[in-house]
């Protein structure tokens, strides 16, 4: 890449290999089926997190979307975190094209939902003032908490919640790749108590575009016909398909180094007195750090210096810093960032 780039995961190139498979990617009409690289990308995710089936979407943001939209109709109510991203970030998506009513709990510290609120927060039947419980959405990494990888037994207890009311069970799963790799356990088993997830090859896993949304075959069909409606059937999208399969195959073994490239950039952080940062936090591909008084500084000011430096960092608010490392981000890259924040903080 032409500079550091530190905003998100989002960000990154394909690879050449990645570029290479795209131009010699086998193809054909994905809308009748007969793409056979979507078809070897979407048995190969089905597979890989221990689902009958898979489906390629444009982005996070339609596989959420379209995953809910399978799961819910107009007037049925989703639990979620207040902090979701699906909440927060995908332009009220859910509510706009499926009618579907958000719940909200509050996202714990430790990427969590409280079972209690979410147990509390599921309608009673028969009375016609509520809407219809019907799911329950999870985050994992949970992101705007800090990237924070939710566990096995966690993700277990909540399938389980939903199961005693009779609810599906989705978990955007963004980052879930990364998650398996900060817990230490194979993603199928993570994600088994899910009916459905999204997760998304074009972010750590350095795909230029797309997600696959997981799930039984039947869900899947469903989801098909909910991908349709929102203008997401693609083409000749084994283009794709092609870095896909290589951002899943390959990128997904390689989650761990990014993690340590994290850790070693807090470190660092940690280290300069006008910067505030909790080490215990930073547990996957994401820093979240802030400035003490004594930097003398707004966070979008340091943002903008950082830019001389061929830098690009992106800040939360006055204060704090969200910084997120990847492929393209490698282990001189993180000493060349503290070194230009030591230079321009006191
Ligand atoms: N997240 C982006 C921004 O939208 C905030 C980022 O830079 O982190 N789920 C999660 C947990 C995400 O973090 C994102 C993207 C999505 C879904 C949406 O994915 P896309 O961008 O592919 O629609």
């Amino acid at each position: 890449m032409k500079w550091i780039d530190l905003r998100s995961d989002t960000v990154t190139w394909p690879t050449d290999e990645m570029r290479r498979a795209m131009a010699e990617a086998e193809v054909g009409d994905d809308v009748f089926g007969d793409d056979p690289t979507v078809n070897r990308l979407e048995a190969a995710a089905a597979e890989r997190l221990g689902k009958e089936a898979g489906l390629f979407v444009a982005s996070g943001t339609m596989g959420n979307l379209i995953a809910i939209l399978a799961h819910c109709g107009r007037g049925d109510e989703v639990i979620l975190g207040d902090h979701a991203h699906t909440f927060i970030y995908e332009a009220g998506g859910i509510s706009a094209l499926g009618g579907v009513h958000p719940r909200t709990v509050p996202v714990q510290a430790d990427g969590t939902l409280r079972l209690e609120d979410m147990q509390a927060a599921v309608r009673a039947l028969g009375n016609p003032h509520f809407p219809l419980t019907r799911l329950i959405a999870l985050e994992n990494t949970q992101g705007t908490v800090g990237g924070i990888p939710v566990t096995k037994e966690y993700t277990d207890a909540v399938g389980a919640l939903a199961r005693e009311y009779e609810l599906a069970l989705h978990i955007d799963g963004a980052r879930i790749f990364n998650a398996a790799a900060a817990l230490e356990v194979d993603v199928a088993s993570l994600v088994e108590a899910a009916d459905s997830v999204t997760f998304c090859l074009s972010k750590g896993l350095c795909a230029p575009v797309g997600s696959v949304l997981v799930g039984s075959r039947a869900f899947i069909d469903e989801a098909r016909r909910a991908r349709k409606i929102v203008g997401g059937g693609m083409r000749q999208a084994g283009i794709l398909a092609a870095a896909g399969l290589i951002a899943l195959e390959q990128m997904t073994q390689r989650l761990d180094e990014d993690h340590t490239n994290a850790r070693l950039f807090a470190e660092g952080l940690a280290a300069i007195p006008s910067i505030e940062i909790d080490l215990e936090r930073v547990r996957t591909n994401m820093v979240f750090f802030s400035l003490r008084d004594q930097a003398g500084m707004s966070a979008q000011e340091l943002a903008e210096r950082l830019k001389a430096h061929n830098i690009w960092i992106m800040a939360r608010d006055d204060r704090s810093f969200r910084a997120v490392t990847h492929y393209w981000i490698r282990q001189e890259h993180i000493a060349q960032v503290l070194d230009a924040i030591r230079k321009e903080l006191p």
